[in-house]
């Protein structure tokens, strides 16, 4: 899949998402991206993309057309209008069934945004999804950009090695992931759990469901309404219908 981001910093993205396991899959031509900058688009002599607010009001705006264009540009060389993400605090809160959603698109555009915010008018034009990607304000859309972009990426398939795609991990079944283990035995006077030792498969799985149910009802009770869980585990881990939020 291809992502195209555009983006008054493609520095800053590119840096961020041609590193590590993201790097590997663009060499191994998996994955393609591609950033844009807006500010080529500006119409305007000093290259401006931004203005004042009508109504007044603190900041500027990032203006519609720059962004249009740096937008067009885009759907005029891949011969039709893909779904375009703009990165908002306005937006749903990102999770992972998104991830896997966006994964399906053989194009995907992720629009940043600056300043307090970009014309409304173009917003209307060519957004199809309002995606934050949490319950806080950052200076600019590009950390968003790139948290989504991995996220997705990883959920192309070839993305991950068999190795790294453990299929019980965060999230699947909106259960958190067991805890893990690895050399020594013994540390800093602490113990491997000794059923992982055993060589007991079925009770070493055992284990680590239990510990995936203990564990997301502890940290993310707000997980819990929506797990998959049989009758049997709700009543032995006392998990109710509606599991206190806080
Ligand atoms: Cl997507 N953008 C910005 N600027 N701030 C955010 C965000 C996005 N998601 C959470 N905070």
């Amino acid at each position: 899949m291809k992502f195209h981001i555009l983006t008054l910093f493609p520095e800053m993205v590119m840096q961020g998402l041609t590193t590590s396991i993201i790097g590997r899959a663009v060499e191994r031509g998996l994955l393609e991206i591609e950033t844009v900058n807006i500010r080529d688009y500006s119409a305007e002599k000093h290259k401006k993309v931004d203005d004042y607010p009508y109504g007044g009001g603190a900041g500027m705006v990032m203006q519609a057309q720059p962004v249009y264009d740096a937008w067009k540009s885009v759907v005029d060389k891949i011969g039709y209008r893909p779904r375009t993400v703009y990165l908002t605090p306005q937006g749903g809160v990102f999770h992972q069934e998104a991830a896997k959603e966006f994964a399906l698109e053989k194009d995907l555009i992720l629009l940043c945004g600056h300043y307090e915010g970009i014309d409304e008018r173009v917003l209307e034009e060519i957004t199809t999804d309002y995606v934050s990607i949490g319950d806080y304000v950052l200076t600019g859309g590009e950390l968003a950009a790139m948290v989504v972009a991995d996220a997705v990426s990883r959920m192309v398939p070839g993305v991950l090695s068999n190795q790294e795609s453990g299929t019980a991990e965060s999230f699947e079944g909106n259960l958190l992931e067991y805890p893990q283990y690895s050399r020594p035995r013994e540390w800093n006077g602490r113990e491997v759990p000794a059923v992982l030792l055993s060589g007991d498969h079925a009770k070493v799985d055992e284990w680590r469901r239990e510990q995936s149910i203990l564990r997301t009802k502890e940290r993310r009770p707000d997980l819990l309404e929506r797990a998959d869980l049989t009758e049997k585990e709700k009543i032995r881990f006392q998990i109710g219908k509606s599991e206190k939020l806080f």
